[in-house]
């Protein structure tokens, strides 16, 4: 789908000419379930984008058409509530958001659609968000400045779709910079652009076609068990306000009073805050080989102590662990399904894909999608 099939449909659906912006998905190198505890992740926004074209109607309604799913929905701007039409919901969470932050939407036509896949882990639906909010931002002239937009996507998240989701995404999204990724401590927002210079590697994602359903999931109570945690550590250390403040020294320390899950589910995001550090290190001196060790630690994290694998995404790992030209491999995003990101020699690509496909094949009887992803720069005007 071009930017063009897009403009075509909204003339044909809306007979006007509309804004034109586009939003992109996004990776996560490593630091993943760090960023609702407050610590560190490293993402970057990649070439697969949701297109918008966008108009003001001059009615109360908007009017939205999902190019991808040929689905329309409408709506009075006054009276925005959950829908069963999913995706809709993303949409109104955005214009529910602003309406609380005190602006007068006015009524608008929108047709959207793109190539970000759904349910894979690369978040589609911050794609979908923060496209919106910057084009609202853009044809009202809201004048939101962009940290407030992305935390306002992230409360659109939490409160109108119910995922308790983190900042990363809208980060990522919003303020991806092309061959850079982003290492943003959760906490301050502070940030900072590292270089991501893999000339003779690719990043590879692998998806499992298994379709992660995060709102209903174990998604929210990892979070709970973590807060769980953090109430633990705070009798002995009341300073601490997250597990961004803890040390595995005093982790081990309160290990007899906390159940052993709990236990688990704190030990995993606090070695991986630090593994964010480390694997920064590991960039500035280019040492990719090393930062490859690091994503296969994380995995290793993520499915034996957080618990978010599933079997498809511990056989994709374990067969790029057995590949000599895979730097690394880990899952990638929420879990329970999505992706795999692997960091492959540029010249073994193909048959990296090749060997992937089959060997995934013969042992799930499911295909494999393989994406060869570019880093680019977060949301913007076309
Ligand atoms: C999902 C969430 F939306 C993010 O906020 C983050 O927590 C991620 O899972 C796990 O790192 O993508």
């Amino acid at each position: 789908m071009e930017v063009q099939d897009i403009a075509d449909k909204f003339k044909q659906l809306f007979d006007a000419t509309p804004l034109l912006v586009r939003s992109p998905g996004r990776i996560n190198l490593i630091g993943e379930h760090t960023d609702y505890n407050d610590g560190f992740v490293l993402p970057a926004a990649i070439d697969k984008e949701i297109i918008f074209a966008i108009a003001p109607n001059q009615t109360r309604k908007a009017r939205f058409y999902a190019f991808n799913f040929d689905d329309s929905f409408e709506v009075d701007l006054l009276e925005l509530t959950r829908n069963e039409k999913n995706w809709a919901n993303y949409l109104m969470g955005v214009v529910w958001e602003l309406q609380q932050l005190g602006h007068r939407i006015e009524g608008f036509d929108l047709v959207l659609g793109g190539n970000v896949p759904i349910g894979a882990g690369l978040s589609s639906s911050a794609a979908v968000e923060c496209g919106l909010a910057y084009a609202l931002n853009a044809l009202f002239e809201l004048q939101v400045p962009t940290l407030d937009l992305i935390q306002l996507v992230q409360r659109a998240e939490n409160n109108f779709v119910g995922m308790k989701c983190g900042i990363m995404d809208p980060f990522a999204v919003m303020l991806g910079k092309r061959d850079r990724v982003i290492k943003l401590d959760c906490r301050s927002l502070e940030y900072e652009y590292y270089p991501f210079e893999i000339d003779a590697y690719r990043v590879v994602l692998c998806d499992s076609n298994i379709e992660h359903a995060l709102v209903d999931s174990e998604y929210n109570v990892r979070r709970h068990q973590c807060e769980e945690g953090v109430r633990i550590i705070q009798r002995r250390a009341p300073n601490v306000q997250s597990l961004r403040d803890v040390t595995m020294g005093l982790l081990r320390q309160c290990r007899d009073e906390m159940d052993p899950l709990i236990y688990r589910r704190c030990s995993y995001v606090v070695q991986e805050n630090t593994r964010v550090e480390l694997a920064c290190r590991d960039l500035e001196v280019r040492s990719l080989n090393a930062f490859g060790k690091q994503m296969y630690r994380t995995h290793h994290g993520l499915s034996h102590d957080y618990e978010v694998s599933t079997p498809e995404l511990d056989f994709l790992v374990a067969r790029s662990q057995e590949d000599p030209h895979v730097l690394g491999a880990r899952l990638m995003g929420g879990g329970f399904g999505g992706c795999t990101i692997n960091l492959v020699e540029v010249d073994h690509v193909t048959d990296f894909a090749e060997r992937m496909k089959n060997a995934y094949y013969t042992e799930t009887k499911r295909d494999l999608s393989l994406y060869v992803t570019r880093i680019v720069d977060g949301v913007s005007p076309v």
